[in-house]
Formats: C-alpha cells, sequence, structure tokens
C-alpha cells in the first residue's frame, strides 16, 4: 500500500498499527482461501483486484466523491435501500462486521453472548480500523434482531452519525405502513444530509442502478444452477460480498464479463472443479467479508457451493424494484413493495423463507443443505430447526452448523462437513 493511503487512513483517524495487523489478516486469509483455487475464471482477477485495494483505492473514491460533493452512508442491513441513497446524491456502502477485532473491549460493551456479527461492528470501530465507518457520513442501524436493536443503543455512543430505522417484523398490512413509513422518514433524513431532493427522474435511475447490479448477480447465480458449475462458491460469495461497497455501475459491467466468462464455460462443458462434485446450498446468516471460513471447509473437502440463501447471496438480490411508476410517490410503493419480500429470519411467521430454500434447492439441483447459523444468533438458530425437519421430511439432507468468527472450531466444522458430504455421496 502506497504512503498515500497511509496519510489518508491517519486522516480518518485509523489506529494504523492496528490496521495493519487486519490488513495483513485479510490479506493472508485470501491468499489462502481464493488464490490457491485452481481453474479459477480469468475474469475474477477484478474482485482480486478489488480486494487488494479494499480500503485502498475504493476509500480514495469515496473521499474524491465527498469533496464533489456527495454523501457516503454506511448500513448493516439489505433493509436500507440503496435506490433511496444514490436519488439523493449519495453513496451507500456496507459496513465491516465479518472478523473479530479488539474484543476485549467488545465485551465491556456488549454481553459475552452477542452474535459475531454485532460484536464486529463494535470492535472494528473500536479498533479504528474501518475506513468505510469513518468515511461514512451518516451510519444507519435498524431495529431487525433484539440483539442488533439494543446493540445500537450503545454505538450511538461511539458514533455520532447513528440513523436508527425502525422496522416491522410481520409481513401484515401494518407492518407494510411501518415500513413505508420509515422508508419516507429516510427518504427525508438523506436529502436533508445532501440538501439534494428527491425527483422522478433521479428515483427512476436510482431504482435502475439497482436492479441492473442485482440483474447481473442473478445472471451470475443462474450460471451456477449447470452442472458442473462454471465457477466455486466461493468466488460467487466473493462477487456478492464486493457488491456491497464497490461502485455500482463498474461492479454491474464486471459481474457481467465474468458472466460471459462463465457461458463459454458451460458451453465447453467445463466446470471449475475437475471432477463432479456434490452440490450444497449454504442457508442463513449472512456472511460479511471476511469471513470465508465455513464456505472454504466445504469446497475444501470436496463439495461445491451452487448457492447462498442469504442477505449476502439470493435473499438480499432476489427482487428488482419495478420502475414503471412515474411519480416518486409510486416509485417509493414499488421500493417498499420489493423490500417488504425480503424474508428475513427477524420475521414471524417466515414461511416464504422455507419456500425459497426449497425452490433454491430444486433450481440449483443442490444434494444438500448446509445450514449456517452464527453463535448467539436466536432468529436463524430458531428458524433451523423448521427448517432441517421440513427438509428432511423432503428426503434433503441438511446439516445445521453454529459457529463463529474465530478458527477454533474449524477442525470440527472439517470433520462434521466431510462426515455430511460422503453421506450425500454414498
Ligand atoms: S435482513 S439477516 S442483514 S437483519 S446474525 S445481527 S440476525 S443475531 S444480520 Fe441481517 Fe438485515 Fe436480516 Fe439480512 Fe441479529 Fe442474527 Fe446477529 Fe444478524
Amino acid at each position: 500500500m502506497s504512503e498515500d493511503y497511509r496519510s489518508m487512513w491517519s486522516d480518518l483517524g485509523l489506529d494504523l498499527e492496528a490496521h495493519d495487523v487486519l490488513m495483513n489478516l485479510v490479506g493472508n486469509a485470501y491468499q489462502e482461501t481464493f488464490l490457491s483455487q485452481k481453474n479459477r475464471p480469468d475474469s475474477m482477477s477484478y474482485f482480486d483486484f478489488v480486494m487488494s485495494e479494499v480500503h485502498g483505492l475504493r476509500i480514495k473514491e469515496l473521499l474524491d466523491e465527498k469533496e464533489a460533493g456527495r454523501k457516503i452512508i454506511g448500513s448493516y442491513c439489505v433493509f436500507v435501500p440503496e435506490e433511496i441513497a444514490l436519488a439523493a446524491n449519495a453513496t451507500l456502502v456496507g459496513l465491516c462486521s465479518g472478523a473479530d477485532f479488539a474484543m476485549e473491549e467488545v465485551e465491556k460493551r456488549l454481553p459475552r453472548n452477542t452474535c459475531a456479527l454485532i460484536k464486529s461492528a463494535f470492535g472494528f470501530k473500536i479498533g479504528k480500523v474501518c475506513p468505510y465507518l469513518e468515511a461514512a457520513d451518516m451510519v444507519v442501524g435498524e431495529n431487525t434482531c433484539d440483539g442488533k436493536k439494543k446493540a445500537y443503543e450503545s454505538f450511538g455512543k461511539l458514533v455520532d452519525n447513528l440513523y436508527v430505522m425502525d422496522l416491522p417484523q410481520m409481513k401484515s398490512g401494518e407492518g407494510r405502513a411501518l415500513l413505508k413509513a420509515e422508508y419516507h422518514r429516510f427518504k427525508k433524513e438523506v436529502e436533508g444530509l445532501t440538501g439534494v431532493s428527491i425527483t422522478p427522474e433521479s428515483l427512476k435511475k436510482g431504482i435502475q442502478t439497482v436492479n441492473k447490479k442485482r440483474a447481473a448477480l442473478h445472471r451470475l447465480s443462474s450460471l451456477r444452477k449447470h452442472d458442473p458449475s462454471p465457477i466455486s462458491g466461493l468466488d460467487s460469495l466473493l462477487a456478492n460480498q464486493v457488491a456491497f461497497y464497490d461502485n455500482p455501475a463498474r461492479f454491474t459491467e464486471s459481474v457481467n464479463k465474468i458472466c460471459d466468462e462463465l457461458e463459454k464455460r458451460v458451453l465447453d462443458q467445463t466446470g471449475v472443479f475437475e471432477k463432479k462434485r456434490p452440490r450444497l446450498l449454504i442457508s442463513g446468516c449472512p456472511q460479511a467479508v471476511p469471513n470465508w471460513k465455513l464456505p472454504a471447509i466445504i469446497e475444501s473437502s470436496g463439495a461445491v457451493i451452487v448457492g447462498e440463501e442469504s442477505c449476502v447471496g439470493e435473499r438480499g438480490f432476489r427482487n428488482l424494484t419495478d420502475d414503471s411508476g412515474e411519480t416518486v410517490e409510486e416509485m417509493m410503493e414499488a421500493i417498499v413493495d420489493r423490500y417488504f419480500q425480503v424474508d428475513c429470519a427477524v420475521f414471524t411467521p417466515n414461511s416464504d423463507r422455507l419456500d425459497h430454500i426449497e425452490e433454491m434447492v430444486a433450481a440449483y439441483r443442490a444434494d444438500g443443505v448446509v445450514h449456517y447459523g452464527l453463535q448467539f444468533c436466536q432468529p436463524y438458530l430458531m428458524e433451523s430447526i423448521p427448517v432441517s425437519r421440513a427438509l428432511k421430511e423432503k428426503n434433503i439432507p441438511c446439516l445445521s452448523i453454529e459457529t463463529d468468527y474465530s478458527m477454533e472450531d474449524a477442525g470440527q466444522l472439517q470433520t462434521r462437513v466431510e462426515a455430511f458430504i460422503e453421506q450425500i455421496s454414498g
């Protein structure tokens, strides 16, 4: 990394020493997990570049955008509508929450039995290692699970620009009305932040930009329906992860380029792995960068991941937003309709999610499902029980994993995953 970046990080208030530690950790994990894979699509080099510059060039771009008058909004949840941010001349970025950091300090502010994702958000702030968070003009929290909801009360004491969005818990008329009211409140807040009023034209453009990004991700995931899969689950997950902070138009173009290459592979019947492998679907909690532990274990154990039923995956980009409205009001309705379909486990009841898992198993021709629940995540761990029961009733093998971000259980996970793969291959 160049000296320019060091002064940029220092100006953002990062702890350079701690940041070096984090960057080394991510760099080594990336090398071991991604670059060591064989037979990767050539166009994945774009993502290698993005990852090598994850706290460098992209942050510089965001700071340049700020210089030119745009605002940066950070978020921790796929319920924060990027369309509205873009329409008001702001850029939305996902905030890092995929690695443990400054845990001793974190556990002075949060109970030990808090999920790793929430702890990570605190650790990156307390440890001063996330330039996205420090560059953000507004940080959006959301009332989803109880853990996040209560944690934002303390988080608000660590960041001075936290905005909390309320979210419904039921897919009822009242729930939709709450989401609508909250999206209007968010729109007003963003307009206040940027000083730019959203117009029908800007909102339509925002919707179309995000739709194109999601359509490119659909195209990529559809290619994984082929057997053999032309791309590894790890590389596809990486694309899903990068979607949260890359420039949307450039990201879309790069994903489409990968898809062009993968289509050729499909025509030539060349997969990413030399021999046939069991096909698995991962379902459950989101996997933020650099949380690659479980997928790395699964693919190094001889299976290929063909889909993610996750917010960093199909749950996050499944639906497009209708862009046919002519007024801001009509398009806001379409945005509410689109997001109200997200089947996060914080909703009750949440039968749509089970239907989606079953649909995905069929569409991606998966031989089994690995349910991924973060330790202490009540919503997903609770749902893992009815999910695995329903799958087993349909003779779909399911392995429920409960883990965190540490590598302590890697050996044990490997053993369980290998046994599961053997069971479904036998
Ligand atoms: S829409 S999944 S991104 S809330 S893992 S913090 S649920 S205890 S992340 Fe999520 Fe939005 Fe839902 Fe998606 Fe709580 Fe569970 Fe932790 Fe979680």
